[in-house]
């Protein structure tokens, strides 16, 4: 049995390393492969289901996963399919990704080949709005997982990542509202849910998903921490600020580390300290996956006051 089963689409990931446009760095990642690593490096055990193509990318992920301990038996890698990948260039407005995924082989994940006794089994299902978005039987498989681990009792954990690029804002608001609704841990960053939601004050965005059924809410506000939100108390966990090289994989970060102390511990309000911590310190460096922290990397930071 696992903490943690992440289903989404892992994407390979070439990150500019300087303004030339003329080095690009390799790496991983992919929103719900990134809570699964972030989670397992940090001490939880997990699991991701999806699909790779059967090309040298589906096989680097493999690697990866078993490198960093997230089991992926269940992993599937479709013949003749392709992985999909990303680019993160910088923009006067900070990190901008263009995707090249279209028709990948996660893209292909249907219904009929969810892995019901792993989702059964695990004490969290992660999900996102990009798992969603990236198809429309991806977006079914989201909602078949869903129900499934509720009829069976499993927390469902859920990041709103919206991302425009792959769906437009009405599709996306209504599919990701409905999932709030029916997940027990709702994960959004505060610029999504201010345009998922139309509200503007994290407190009344908080008020937003509880009422829509969450048991808990964790609003990252960025530099500002997280507000923390249960029913009847709500609490602004404060961040430290880092001199942050690039902040893709941030949030992922955030949510692994979450998950990883929320499971442990069962207190969201520490939870969060944690994974402001563990998110932090995820910028420090380029990419994705490379610079997320293990352990003893916050247990130092935290040590440091
Ligand atoms: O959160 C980081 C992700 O956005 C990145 O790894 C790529 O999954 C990705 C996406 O679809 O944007």
């Amino acid at each position: 049995a696992f903490d943690i089963l992440a289903f989404g689409e892992p994407l390979m990931e070439f990150a500019q390393l300087d303004d030339s446009r003329r080095h690009y760095l390799p790496g991983f990642g992919g929103d719900t492969s990134n809570v699964a690593i972030a989670a397992a490096r940090l001490g939880a055990k997990t699991a991701v289901f999806t699909a790779v193509g059967d090309d040298a990318f589906g096989r680097d992920f493999l690697k990866l996963w078993d490198e960093e301990g997230v089991d992926r038996s269940s992993v599937i890698t479709m013949a003749g399919e392709r992985t999909g990948i990303y680019f993160i260039s910088y923009g006067p407005d900070g990190h901008e990704f263009s995707y090249y995924r279209a028709g990948s082989a996660a893209s292909l994940v249907r219904p009929s080949l969810l892995p019901l006794d792993l989702i059964g089994s695990s004490r969290v299902l992660h999900i996102s709005g990009i798992s969603q978005a990236i198809s429309v039987e991806a977006c079914d498989t989201c909602f078949a997982a869903v129900r499934h681990a509720r009829e069976k009792g499993v927390a469902v954990s859920y990041d709103t990542n919206l991302r425009l690029r792959l769906w437009p804002l009405d599709r996306a608001r209504a599919v990701i509202n409905a999932t709030a609704q029916l997940a027990d841990i709702v994960l959004p960053g505060l610029d999504d849910a201010r345009q998922l939601t139309g509200l503007d004050r994290p407190e009344d965005i908080c008020d937003f998903y509880l009422k829509g059924g969450a048991r808990i809410i964790a609003l990252t506000l960025g530099k500002d921490g997280t507000m923390v939100a249960v029913p009847g108390e709500r609490r602004l966990i404060a961040g430290r600020p880092v001199k942050a090289v690039d902040a893709t994989g941030a949030g992922d970060t955030f949510d692994g580390a979450f998950l990883a102390a929320w499971l442990r511990s069962g207190d969201p309000f520490a939870a969060a300290a944690y994974g402001n911590a563990a998110a932090a310190l995820s910028t420090l460096g380029h990419g994705a996956v490379a610079p997320m922290p293990r352990v003893a990397d916050v247990a130092a930071f935290l040590a440091k006051g």
